[in-house]
């Protein structure tokens, strides 16, 4: 279900923030966040149509092969072997995402060096994969990121979708690394995205979060997306006054 509340919620905020990216040299930033399987690529897909929208899917293929090496396998197969690799080179690899020139207006991007933090390293460290010393040189990296480079992201929006739901997608979708990912994983990791996200205090409280019903069948999930296509669009236009967005399909 659609959720009203988030959505104007998400425009007072806004207006209260009373901010844009910036100086305009950074577009507006919209990251969308959610569990493995939580249809992530289909909302960034959607925006691929949208002349001034810039996309980013995660850069899934670059962590499969750093000069040869298949982190993401590395990480499924023995992970308290690979965590500490695999997260530090995910920060790095979403900072240059973050970082990454475009000359639309607008960027979406798939998740964010903040669920990076908020979820996957958190994880890791509460199940002991990461222990104290490789969970503190990766906060300390991330503390500093935040500081000293423009990363900040305009809108979050959360595709909220049960584990169970998140668990069939992936078996669905088949991605050779994840076929063992268990529920209780998806579980872990859902309960960290809701305590980040939906809780009162998270880490980056001042931006606006849309909440989207994860668990619908596709179709009915993309109804929502153009509304809160719009919603982007609103708050765009509340930081620029004259930007449209405009779209490549005929209607
Ligand atoms: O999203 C693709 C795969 O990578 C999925 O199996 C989960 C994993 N992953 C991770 O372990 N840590 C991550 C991300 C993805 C994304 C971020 C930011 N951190």
């Amino acid at each position: 279900m659609w959720r009203k509340r988030n959505i104007i919620l998400a425009s007072v905020k806004y207006l209260f923030r009373g901010m844009s990216s910036k100086d305009n040299k950074r577009p507006f930033t919209v990251v969308v966040e959610g569990n493995i399987g939580s249809g992530k690529t289909t909302f960034i897909n959607y925006f691929k149509k949208y002349v001034d929208v810039a996309t980013f899917a995660e850069p899934v293929d670059k962590w499969r092969d750093v000069n040869g090496h298949n982190l993401l396998e590395l990480l499924y197969s023995d992970t308290k072997k690979a965590a500490m690799t695999f997260q530090s080179y995910v920060q790095l690899t979403m900072v240059d995402i973050h970082k990454r020139h475009c000359s639309q207006p607008i960027k979406v991007m798939e998740r964010s060096l903040y669920s990076a933090r908020h979820c996957f390293v958190e994880n890791l460290h509460q199940n002991g994969f990461l222990d104290g010393p490789e969970y503190a040189v990766l906060d300390e990296w991330y503390k500093w990121l935040c500081k000293k480079v423009d990363v900040e992201v305009d809108m979050i929006v959360y595709l909220r979708t049960s584990p169970e739901v998140a668990l069939e997608r992936i078996k669905k979708r088949g991605r050779n690394e994840e076929m063992e990912v268990p529920l209780s994983y998806l579980k872990q990791l859902h309960d960290l995205h809701e305590k980040w996200l939906c809780a009162e205090k998270n880490g980056i409280s001042a931006v606006p979060v849309i909440v989207i019903d994860g668990n619908q069948i596709l179709s009915k999930m993309e109804d929502d997306i153009k509304r809160c296509t719009q919603v982007i669009m609103d708050n765009k236009n509340q930081s620029t006054g004259d930007l449209l967005m405009h779209s490549n399909v005929p209607s």
